[in-house]
């Protein structure tokens, strides 16, 4: 697979996105939605931001205050053995040591670059959607914008004490937004939904991650109003020994192509590297999947793709097709913003036909 990686890439990080507040730093801006929206190209960022420490015996950790609506600031001690601080991204409680955590050592909130040529992006001096509900506490994070009939509907996931829920809102404007809650509770996330009925119907792709039994793998849903969420079916699994044995779930909005509807996915291995590959769905039934990426068509080999705040993930949510080229805009090691070329054709012949 020829790809074309941009030569100077990364495209924006977090140097070029001020703090939203003079306590805080920025340390990612990555995994962004994408959009076309008049004569611009429409970046919307998770910025993620920490509360500035000076202390090396501390851990800060952000949380939003539905009540007050401000975010507060929690300080831990590193020496506390209640809890586990080995992953830079999560607070993990040692007593329970069922992988959950119990707080995030950053706060994301959604923040629009904007640019003409694709490549060159200024970032907007406000948020566009920042936490704002009991749901939201912990942040928001990793959206996606599928456009329907002039309406931009973002969904992104929404994380709370409660879990990882998917919440949505739209706009016309990318100015004002309008919020339309949940649409699908926890543990969810990975939802992107399709960009035109098929069949009568709205269909989304979305991550269910189950505890009891089962992993987290792709699901497919259908709606008549893109709100309420029926039918679902489980569609796409995890692969032992494989790019994707570990977790998988969607990336990018899928791309209408003459073969079917193309979904470029991320898979995660037992290493924790994450890789993009690419499913191919039945134009008339995205239920029925007709062929998948044996190999990753993208995994992390640029420097900039190995080492950041967590290392080794190449990861989109939003790409922009232009005749038989994907431009992608992933996000890479949880930290800036890169991007791709790929030839829809070349993926499409690189796939194994089911
Ligand atoms: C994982 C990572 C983080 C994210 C949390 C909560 O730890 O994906 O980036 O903040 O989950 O979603």
């Amino acid at each position: 697979m020829n790809i074309y990686r941009y030569k100077n890439n990364p495209i924006l990080t977090p140097k070029d996105v001020k703090p939203h507040r003079k306590d805080f730093e920025v340390i990612g801006a990555f995994n962004a939605a994408m959009a076309r929206y008049k004569n611009e190209i429409i970046m919307l960022l998770r910025v993620a931001e920490r509360p500035v420490n000076e202390s090396p015996d501390k851990v800060k950790a952000p949380v939003y205050n539905a009540v007050s609506g401000k975010i507060e600031i929690l300080e831990l001690n590193k020496s506390d053995n209640r809890y586990d601080f080995s992953d830079p991204r999560e607070i993990k409680d040692n007593i329970k040591k069922d992988g959950s955590f119990i707080y995030l050592t950053s706060i994301s909130y959604l923040r629009i670059a904007r640019s003409t040529d694709g490549i060159h992006f200024t970032v907007d001096d406000k948020p566009l959607v920042y936490p704002s509900d009991e749901l939201e506490v912990f942040g928001v994070e990793d959206p996606r914008i599928t456009e329907i009939d002039g309406v931009y509907y973002i969904y992104f996931s929404a994380v709370s004490p409660a879990g990882i829920g998917e919440m949505m809102v739209k706009t016309t404007d990318f100015k004002n937004v309008e919020r339309c809650g949940m649409i699908f509770a926890p543990e969810n996330k990975d939802v992107v939904i399709f960009p035109e009925k098929i069949q009568g119907k709205y269909y989304a792709l979305h991550r269910p991650t189950p505890k009891a039994t089962g992993n987290p793998e792709i699901w497919i849903a259908e709606s008549d109003n893109l709100i309420y969420w029926g039918k679902h079916r489980h569609l796409m699994g995890i692969r032992r020994n494989m790019w994707d044995s570990q977790k998988i779930g969607s990336g990018a909005v899928p791309f209408r192509t003459e073969k079917g509807w193309l979904e470029l996915y991320h898979g995660v291995d037992y290493n924790d590297v994450y890789g993009i590959g690419a499913v191919l769905f039945d134009i008339n039934d995205p239920c029925r999947i007709l062929a998948r990426s044996s190999e990753p068509v993208m995994k992390p080999e640029m420097e900039y793709e190995i080492n950041g705040f967590f290392g080794n993930v190449v990861f989109s949510c939003g790409a922009v097709a232009d005749g038989d080229i994907i431009k992608l805009y992933y996000g890479v090691s949880d930290t800036s913003m890169a991007y791709a070329e790929l030839s829809i054709n070349e993926i499409l012949n690189s796939l194994k036909y089911i």
